[in-house]
């Protein structure tokens, strides 16, 4: 149907390609999960089920599109970071978004069972997705910065807020009590009345989830003579590093440009 009469309704379709030779982040995010996650019972403040299905779903999507350098997630969102030299899908945003959160979702639910057991998906899970392009290295490590923050400060505000509901206070008594307090103030809170040090809580859950291709060794065996064969490979891997500090930056000299 090359040439048919109908084919002139294809110039409404308007091109949405992002700018060249800019970062594109795209960024997922659940829809409603306030909801979802009391529906399907998470624990609280952090789930740890819900929080390793996330990373799994965001391993396979960068096992499936390899033009992501990384990713990093928190709660119920994911970003995806691609490089300013790709040409995925010609940058046309909403093919790239589409396709990320399209892949992301079916993953969540391919893999819910291996992560929640016998706790059933009630019903379908649902994300959303935009990609928005980043002019150069620092405002994208500030971006990625922004969301980390996002991360702690919601952490430290929920790990205090449900340390003092779990000890007797309602829910409207702990909102009260941690109005207005400022960081050392939750920190002081958790040490003296719950004898919880923040900073030696799990940095899966201050620091959130990064994905990178971490060069692994990877073992198989030679069908022809039947030894094993040592190969290094780039496999997605999480980590729970800072990556506001100068220092993750530094141990990954390949992530940013300086092309
Ligand atoms: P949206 O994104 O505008 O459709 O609305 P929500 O409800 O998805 O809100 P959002 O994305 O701002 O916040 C994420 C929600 O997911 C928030 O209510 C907390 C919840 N959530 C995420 N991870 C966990 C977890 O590990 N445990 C619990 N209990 N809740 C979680
Ligand atoms: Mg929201
Ligand atoms: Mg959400
Ligand atoms: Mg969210
Ligand atoms: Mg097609």
């Amino acid at each position: 149907m090359a040439n048919s009469k109908y084919e002139y309704v294809r110039h409404f379709e308007l091109a949405d390609n992002m700018l060249p030779n800019t970062w594109l982040v795209v960024r997922i995010d659940g829809r409603g999960f306030h909801r979802f996650s009391q529906s399907h019972d998470f624990a609280k403040p952090n789930d740890r089920r819900a929080i390793d299905l996330m990373n799994r779903c965001a391993i396979e999507v960068m096992k499936d599109v390899k033009d992501i350098v990384l990713a990093y997630g928190q709660s119920d969102e994911y970003s995806f970071i691609i490089p300013k030299t790709s040409n995925l899908y010609s940058r046309r945003s909403s093919k790239i978004s589409s396709t990320v959160v399209s892949l992301f979702a079916s993953n969540y639910v391919m893999h819910w069972a291996e992560y929640f057991d016998e706790n059933k998906l009630k019903y379908a899970p649902c994300f959303d997705s935009r990609t928005v392009c980043y002019p150069n290295d620092k405002i994208l490590r500030d971006y990625l910065s922004w969301r980390q923050a996002d991360c702690h400060i919601n952490n430290l505000y929920n790990t205090t807020f449900w340390a003092l509901v779990k000890s007797g206070m309602t829910e409207k008594k702990a909102e009260d009590r941690l109005r207005g307090t400022f960081s050392k103030d939750k920190h002081e809170i958790l040490f003296t009345e719950f004898n919880i040090n923040y900073n030696n809580i799990d940095p899966i859950f201050r620091k959130g989830s990064t994905i990178i291709r971490q060069k692994t060794e990877v073992i198989s065996i030679s069908p022809r003579d039947f030894q094993e064969v040592k190969r290094i490979k780039l496999i997605p891997t999480a980590i729970h590093d800072d990556i506001i500090g100068q220092e993750f930056w530094d141990t990954h000299p390949d992530l940013l440009d300086n092309q």
